[in-house]
């Protein structure tokens, strides 16, 4: 599954460019709607009657005592995605019912990742050695496994062209999350990244949980508010108070910092939202299970319940590179670039590849 990103690669270093892609380019659509257009309405904890396709939120407790680490997030029918937000492949917002289930109350941590590797020996992608079959022509010294790190430029001619600031960095891994002289000492309580999907899934595997769904993500991450723009509600800074940890200032060149974090920070370094669950909008993207295609809620009926995602990946700006579903945005969204912490907003990346800003988080279903 890795060809295709490192037949990419072999180009970039062919070309003399070490600088990679990776799965930035997606995220290069700014947003274009109008926030003010929007109609804020209230939490919907609601007790609507029987199957009423209408927003609530289940009332049931929760059938255990949650797994440690983990909170219940308590089912429910959701308008997801989002109509005006600048981004075709969040339209249309849809009516969609999700069942209970618990989620990891904070993305996976370097600590805990640490332990898992420590008890498996898993060896994570972004660390695997590159197989000169697959790179023709390329010398054996420039196969050197790594993953992209975000550089900041020093200027920028424009946000159209992400390899700019992102460059492929030999020794980069969820280890040296800069590359070869860094470490993550002192970031323990930070999201582990620079893991592939298969990485996370690996990981959720041996801690007996799973990657969430999209829609399951989106429904956690509104906390039980209907149809706000953010995790937290319709304001970016309510009361003038940062709430998640992306970038401000000038992007890819000036970021201030004001949120207190320049990169990653700890996963419990803002308030949690409406379900008590921490960093669902900023700091890191998450994996999410469902394969990526940018119609796919233009194909769902009134009301979907528990939806998996396409049975395939086809993203129309990289064709043949299967993607997965990525959710909740990251340090580098800005509001000039990305976006993407718009909690009914979507995001993607590529199977093969992690990145200095992509984490995960698990849930763990009910059985029934
Ligand atoms: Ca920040």
């Amino acid at each position: 599954m890795r060809r295709l990103g490192y037949l990419l690669l072999s180009i970039a270093v062919l070309a003399g460019a070490v600088a990679v892609w990776r799965s930035m380019a997606r995220r290069a659509t700014p947003v274009t709607g109008s926030h003010a257009a929007h109609d804020p309405q209230a939490a919907t904890h609601a007790h609507a009657a029987g199957n009423s396709p209408e927003p609530r939120i289940d009332d049931a407790p929760p059938p255990a005592a949650a797994p440690p680490g983990m909170v219940w997030i308590p089912g429910g029918t959701f308008w997801m995605g989002c109509d005006d937000c600048g981004m075709p492949d969040a339209r249309p917002v849809h009516l969609v019912r999700v069942s209970g289930f618990w989620m990891d109350e904070t993305p996976v941590t370097n600590e805990q990742f640490d332990r898992f590797v420590r008890e498996t020996g898993y060896v994570t992608v972004a660390e695997r050695p590159l197989d000169p079959a697959q790179f023709p022509g390329v010398p054996a010294a420039k196969l050197v496994p790594g993953s992209a790190v975000f550089v900041p430029p020093a200027s920028v001619a424009s946000l159209d062209n992400p390899m700019q600031w992102w460059r492929y960095v030999g020794g980069a891994s969820w280890r040296r999350p800069e590359g070869h002289d860094s470490s993550i000492k002192g970031r323990d309580q930070h999201p582990v990244v620079h893991v592939a999907w298969d990485d996370a899934a690996a990981y959720l595997k041996w801690a007996d949980k799973q990657l969430p769904t999209e829609a399951q993500f989106e429904f956690a991450a509104r906390g039980g508010l209907d149809r706000q723009h953010y995790a937290w509600g319709d304001e970016l800074e309510p009361k003038g108070r940062a709430v998640a940890n992306i970038w401000q200032g000038a992007f890819p060149v000036a970021n201030s910092g004001h949120d207190g974090y320049r990169g990653t920070s700890p996963v419990n370094a803002f308030p949690v939202n409406g379900f008590k669950l921490y960093d669902m909008g900023g700091n890191v993207w998450q994996w999410c299970a469902d394969w990526y295609r940018p119609e796919y809620y233009a194909t769902l009926g009134a009301i979907t319940e528990n939806p998996q995602g396409p049975p395939d990946s086809h993203d129309p700006a990289e064709p043949g590179m299967p993607k997965r579903v990525q959710r909740g945005g990251s340090y580098l969204c800005a509001d000039e670039y990305c976006t993407r912490y718009l909690v009914g907003s979507r995001g993607k990346g590529a199977v093969d590849s992690g990145s200095s800003n992509v984490g995960f988080r698990g849930v763990r279903l009910v059985s029934r």
